[in-house]
C-alpha cells in the first residue's frame, strides 16, 4: 500500500483546489489550474508549512491520485471532485455495463423510494466506481454504507455521457432512479 504521510495538508489542498481557492487566497483558471508558486505561498500564509519538494511528494503519494501537475510543474489541479465550476477537460468514455455508487442507508429513502435518483449535490457530478469495494468505502464516509448498482450500459445506450477522470473515478451528471438497484456484494 502506498504510504501517505501528508494526509492533513493534502486534505487542505483538496479543499482549496476543489471547493474553496480563497481559503489559500488564490484563484483557479477555467480549467481548474492553480499557479504552484501562488498555492505554496497561499498555503504558507495560512500558517501551514509547504514547499515544492513536499508538494511533489503529496502529488506522488496521494492515495487516490487526487492531484496533477502540468508538464513543467508550474500548475496544479484536482483531477475530480470539484464543487466550483471548472472544466478539467474530462474524457467522455463508454462505461462498463455496471458501475457502483456508495452511499449511506439513510439516503436510500430519497434516492430510491422517493424516486429522486442520484444527484450531484454540491459537486459537479455524481461519482461512481467500477469497484464494489471502493463504493463501500465511499458510502462509509456518510454512515452505514449501502451500495447501489448502476445500469451504466443502459444509461449510455439512452444517451447519458460518462466521463472517466485521470484518477479513475467515473462521473455522470445524474442517475435517474430507474437505472438503480441496491447491490449485493459481487460473488467470487
Ligand atoms: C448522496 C470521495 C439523498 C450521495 C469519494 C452521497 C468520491 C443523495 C451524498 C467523492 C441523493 C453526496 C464523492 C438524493 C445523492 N437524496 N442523498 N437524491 N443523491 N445523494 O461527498 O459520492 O476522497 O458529495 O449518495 O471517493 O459520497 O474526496 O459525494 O452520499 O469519489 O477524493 O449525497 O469523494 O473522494 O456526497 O463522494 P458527496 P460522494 P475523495
Amino acid at each position: 500500500m502506498e504510504k501517505e504521510p501528508y494526509k492533513k495538508i493534502s486534505k487542505f489542498i483538496s479543499l482549496v483546489l476543489r471547493h474553496n481557492p480563497s481559503a489559500a487566497g488564490i484563484r483557479l483558471d477555467e480549467h481548474g489550474w492553480a499557479d504552484v508558486r501562488e498555492l505554496i505561498r497561499g498555503v504558507c500564509e495560512t500558517g501551514r508549512s509547504l514547499d515544492m519538494e513536499t508538494l511533489k511528494e503529496i502529488v506522488r503519494t496521494n492515495d487516490k491520485k487526487r492531484f496533477a501537475f502540468n508538464e513543467d510543474c508550474t500548475k496544479i489541479r484536482a483531477n475530480q471532485g470539484h464543487s466550483i465550476q471548472v472544466d478539467v477537460e474530462l474524457k467522455a468514455v463508454n462505461p462498463p455495463d455496471v458501475l457502483y455508487h456508495g452511499t449511506a442507508t439513510r439516503f436510500l429513502g430519497s434516492i430510491l423510494n422517493k424516486g429522486e435518483g442520484l444527484r450531484p449535490g454540491s459537486r459537479l457530478y455524481v461519482h461512481l466506481s467500477g469497484d464494489y469495494g471502493m463504493a463501500v468505502k465511499v458510502g462509509q464516509r456518510h454512515g452505514v454504507p449501502a451500495v447501489l448498482k448502476v445500469d451504466a450500459g443502459r444509461m449510455a445506450e439512452d444517451g447519458y455521457v460518462f466521463y472517466l477522470s485521470e484518477n479513475g473515478v467515473w462521473l455522470v451528471k445524474e442517475v435517474p432512479a430507474r437505472y438503480l438497484e441496491t447491490a449485493a456484494a459481487p460473488q467470487g
